[in-house]
């Protein structure tokens, strides 16, 4: 038997009602959270087909706000909606998320762009360049807790930044408002959407991802739960973390990686948060090339920085795309027409950039083994 059917048969926790102390700052965000989503419903209304997309290679974040934004416009605006992502869910955890919980999406390949009316789009803004919308089309609705970008001004609906530590906190918070009742694959995968982005509230979190994270608890599938979270690695796994070791260098308080080729390009993400573990280690880089691509990963614990900013500075001059908030950011940067020649200087170039950003003074790295 799978989780998801075991849960049927077992008696299920009841919401609790949503209703903070009145006058409480609480209060007034679920207020304010009310009015948004009335606002959504409405602007959503009468339109025949919705289709909800996240970033390129999705995390849990971005899937459980997408499954989640894609069943308020079914329930509260009538409104049939398609999941769909671009690239491709790679990391084993984000993979036993989809397979446990059997969410309802579809790669981007198999989408027919004419059936949508409603283009939403969940965990990225327009402008940020990491997800596989055609540029002749624009989202009418954009939710999204990095910082606003300028163009998602030019949005009907949006709701984004406010240093919310995941995206899922906003759905969260939508569907609280709402009184619909949450089946327990989308609670599960709205918890662990803020777990994994706050990394256990332990990173940029704020009293309403706290909120939302301790509303969903008591709705969550923990045997599912604990299917994502300790999932069985591929042996390309162990494979990709020996190289890493073999060519991690450490340099003062940052480790830079250049792990060659990945078989999936949120690898680059779980080697550079690994990284971040090693003594006393602020900075973590790590890069590598996929289909073309050189994907880049950057972590920080140094509260006072901004990864996201930094990340921008140095990859967007260089003809990438960059996003990202205080302490993970990510990019990719074509490598298309370079020479190997030129492909080694760029890229020996975007990693002193970095070295210099992190502070590093000294010129000869240490190696792990
Ligand atoms: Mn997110």
């Amino acid at each position: 038997m799978t989780p998801a059917s075991r849960s049927r048969s077992r008696p299920r926790p009841r919401p609790r009602p949503a209703r903070p102390a009145r006058g409480s700052a609480e209060a007034r965000r679920a207020e304010g959270q009310r009015a948004k989503l009335d606002r959504l419903v409405a602007f959503a209304k009468g339109r025949r087909r919705a289709l909800v997309l996240t970033h390129d290679n999705p995390d849990p974040d971005a899937l459980a706000a997408a499954v989640a934004l894609a069943y308020i416009l079914e329930k509260l605006a009538g409104v049939r909606a398609q999941v769909a992502y671009g690239g491709i869910v790679g990391r084993a955890e984000n993979r036993a998320f989809l397979r446990v919980l059997r969410l309802p999406v579809t790669p981007i390949s198999r989408v027919v762009f004419a059936e949508h009316d409603l283009i939403c789009m969940v965990d990225t803004q327009p402008e940020q360049g990491n997800h596989s919308l055609p540029a002749r089309h624009f989202p009418d609705v954009v939710i999204d807790h990095h910082p606003e970008r300028p163009e998602t001004r030019n949005v009907r609906f949006a709701d984004v930044g406010g240093r919310l530590g995941a995206t899922s906190t906003v759905l969260t918070e939508y569907i609280r408002a709402s009184g619909l009742p949450l089946p327990p694959s989308i609670a599960t995968a709205l918890y662990y959407g803020i777990k994994a982005d706050t990394r256990d509230l332990g990173r940029e979190t704020t009293p309403p991802d706290v909120a939302s994270y301790l509303w969903l608890f008591p709705q969550v599938d923990k045997e599912a739960l604990a299917a994502i979270e300790h999932p069985r690695l591929p042996i390309e796994y162990f494979r990709l973390y020996h190289t890493a070791i073999e060519r991690a260098q450490v340099y003062d308080a940052a480790v830079v990686c250049d792990v060659g080729s990945i078989y999936s390009p949120d690898m680059v993400a779980e080697v550079a948060e690994r990284f971040l573990f090693l003594g006393e280690v602020k900075w973590s880089l790590a890069w590598a090339d996929y289909e073309g691509q050189l994907f880049f990963s950057l972590r920080t614990s140094d509260r006072r920085m901004n990864a996201g900013r930094l990340i921008r500075e140095v990859i967007e001059a260089r003809g990438g795309s960059a996003g990202g908030h205080g302490s993970m950011a990510g990019a990719r940067v074509p490598l298309r027409g370079l020479s190997p020649a030129g492909r080694k200087k760029l890229e020996q170039e975007i990693v002193s950039a970095f070295l210099k950003a992190f502070g590093v003074k000294s010129r000869r790295p240490q190696r792990i083994v």
